[in-house]
């Protein structure tokens, strides 16, 4: 392992855990107790170092390597603590990210315009390009009708200005082009629990990270991915495999700053009113262009009912 003259050395969080961190050194994974400061961390913020951080190392007096500085973030990807009831707490999943992959199924867990909204709007709020990828697309059309077509979901949502894959891992559908598109980044991969995340980097990488079936009682997952596992990419780039998650309040939004998270509504043009929310105010430009169906009225939906769950 290199160290400089001043017996200082940096890497890349690829594992947090209590008191301890695996970091990445010039290839070689390094395990790195935290110093003191940095473990009791701030009172607002549930953990101070993240997957992805960029740090500071150096050897302590014995054999122990310690964290001691954490560089300053490109961005991070924090969502309000759920163990926290007042809100106050920052939970960052991860720094430093080329892009956020929103992993949906088209079915089972069936699909749901809502939580897309909602996962699209964390990764905009955070300022990190998202990529849209619609899992299970062979189910759906199995199923019959149910779940609107994948031609339209990701039509819809192309049309907005996002980059969307439809995939499936029995068929191969979409897999070459979702490879193309996690090469040489730094991804996350956010949905639902049982969408299909890692059976999705198995099939691609010739992995074994665990996966279980959906429950046929309740179609939904039961959380197989435990923590964030970091997958390195042959050629470059690397994956970040989290459990699947539901709530996510993003930190530091507020109900004024939700409209910049939905790319057609700034297309819109400027309402009468500087401060207008666009929930039915006079001289709304977004409400005029959902009549015009240039915003989509389940765009205008969603973006409704996340207002609602936001801070003034
Ligand atoms: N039909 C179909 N089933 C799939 C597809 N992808 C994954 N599955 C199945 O969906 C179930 C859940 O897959 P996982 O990969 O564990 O889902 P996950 O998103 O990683 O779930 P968590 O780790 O709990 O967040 C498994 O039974 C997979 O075999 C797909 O494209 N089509
Ligand atoms: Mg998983």
């Amino acid at each position: 392992m290199d160290i400089d003259s001043s017996g200082a050395m940096e890497g890349t969080v690829r594992q947090v855990m209590p008191g301890r961190a695996v970091v990445d050194v010039a290839g070689e994974a390094v395990e790195a107790h935290l110093r003191g400061g940095l473990k009791q961390g701030r009172r607002n913020s549930v953990h101070l170092l993240a997957v992805g951080d960029c740090v500071r190392l150096r050897r302590s007096d014995g054999p122990l390597v310690l964290v001691d500085e954490v560089l300053p973030r490109r961005n991070e990807l924090a969502r309000v603590d759920v163990g926290d009831k007042r809100g106050l707490r920052k939970q960052v999943l991860a720094a430093n990210l080329d892009r956020i992959c929103v992993v949906v199924s088209l079915d089972k867990p069936s699909f749901n315009p809502r939580g897309v909204d909602r996962f699209l709007v964390l990764a905009a709020s955070a300022e990190i390009p998202a990529l849209l990828v619609l899992n299970k697309c062979d189910v759906g059309a199995a199923a019959g009708g149910e779940s609107p077509a994948p031609k339209e979901i990701l039509g819809l949502y192309r049309s907005l200005g996002y980059e969307a894959i439809g995939t499936s891992v029995p068929t191969g559908e979409g897999l070459e082009d979702l490879r193309a598109a996690l090469a040489g980044r730094l991804s996350f991969l956010l949905g639902p629990s049982g969408v299909g995340k890692s059976s999705l980097l198995n099939v691609l990488y010739g992995l074994d990270l665990r996966t279980t079936a959906v429950s046929s009682a309740t179609s939904k997952g039961v959380h197989t991915t435990a923590r964030v596992d970091w997958v390195d990419l042959p050629g470059g780039g690397a994956v970040l495999d989290a459990p699947g998650i539901r709530s996510i309040p993003p930190w530091g939004l507020d109900q004024g700053s939700l409209a910049f998270c939905f790319p057609e509504f700034r297309r819109a043009g400027s309402c009468r009113f500087g401060d207008c929310l666009h929930r039915g105010e006079a001289g709304c430009a977004v409400e005029a262009a959902a009549a015009g169906s240039q915003v989509p009225a389940q765009r205008l939906e969603s973006y409704r009912r996340i207002l609602a769950t936001l801070p003034r």
